[in-house]
């Protein structure tokens, strides 16, 4: 483990890097790279964004978005450092492959355990982007109004728009900066919050699959094949059932393809990071998540029992 003063040299003093994030990537992942590549360029250096996942259209307006490139197994691609953002090192698809690089890792899950000798993790960061925050500053970037939308999309989106715990006055305060150089909260929220007719409809379907359990401690949408592939996205889903009343694990399973289903759980209390580890996934205390490779009846009841017993503990 490094800090973070260490890995600002260390970027200063590299030419090019290639920039990544976790697949399935979320607004931190894509805001946290965005913002790293745009401030890069702007200290003169060579950066570019590889992420090995489709990207979510609803984080198109983030500046670069366009300039994303999803490499090919084969490509190869040599850089000084590959800055590997917002996870270990182990759920970046096959960028590890392609990019010959050292590599820096920065990351606030609590369950990245610095596998590289270059990692900084601050599991008090309430996002990956809080971090870069900090890190621009170190390396004597300033904030522009580009970086500024990548960051500020990125503590938002990992914060529920500023309502979990992981909210803190430090994270506001870096809020404050992206605002004071233009960035318009309400233009974010309306673009990314907009969702198709269909997409609201599909919600609908899957609050009807709506299951509580645990004597009402948890409460648990399961969305088959059929529902994951009609939803364009899922974002927010898990919201409309963590307000139940009594309810202290909400979660959202998914059947991605017959065989893999994906969780992910959001907490008032529990910690669902651990429940994640037991799946072979991860996350924060509050917010974590795990791909199940099982037929979607048997991870459904499989999840079930796991969350059931956590909350028996
Ligand atoms: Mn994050």
């Amino acid at each position: 483990m490094i800090e973070l003063k260490d890995a600002a040299e260390i970027l200063k003093a590299a030419k090019k890097i290639a920039v990544t994030a976790h697949v399935n990537p979320d607004g931190d992942a894509i805001g946290s790279a965005l913002a790293m590549m745009n401030a890069l360029k702007n200290a003169g250096k060579e950066a570019s964004v590889l992420i090995d996942d489709e990207l979510p259209r609803h984080l198109s307006c983030l500046p670069g978005f366009n300039e994303i490139i999803r490499p090919n197994e084969n490509d190869k691609i040599t850089a000084d450092i590959l800055l590997v953002l917002d996870t270990a090192t182990d759920r970046i698809g096959c960028v590890n492959k392609v990019v010959s690089a050292k590599i820096l890792n920065i990351d606030h899950h609590i369950t990245n355990k610095g596998e590289h000798e270059s990692t900084y993790v601050d599991a008090t960061a309430a996002a990956t982007a809080e971090i870069i925050f900090d890190l621009l500053k170190l390396m004597g970037i300033s904030l522009d109004i580009n970086s500024a939308n990548c960051l500020y999309l990125g503590m938002a989106t990992d914060t529920g728009f500023f309502k979990y715990a992981n909210t803190k006055s430090r994270t506001l305060r870096a809020v404050a900066d992206c605002l004071d150089v233009g960035v318009k909260p309400n233009e974010i929220s309306e673009f990314t919050e907009q969702k198709s007719f269909e997409t609201v409809h599909t919600m609908v379907l899957a609050l009807n699959t709506i299951e509580l359990f645990a004597n009402g401690k948890a409460a648990g949408i399961f969305l088959d094949e059929e529902l994951t592939n009609k939803a364009e996205t899922t974002e927010g889903f898990i919201d409309q059932i963590r307000i139940i009343e009594g309810v202290d694990i909400a979660v959202l399973l998914k059947c991605k393809k017959s065989g893999e289903c994906r969780i992910s759980m959001r907490s008032k209390g529990k910690d669902v990071a651990k429940i994640a580890e037991s799946f072979g996934g991860g996350g924060h205390v509050r917010a974590a998540g795990a791909t199940i490779k099982l037929p979607f009846e048997e991870a459904k009841q499989t999840v079930i029992n796991a969350i059931t017993k956590a909350l028996d503990n």
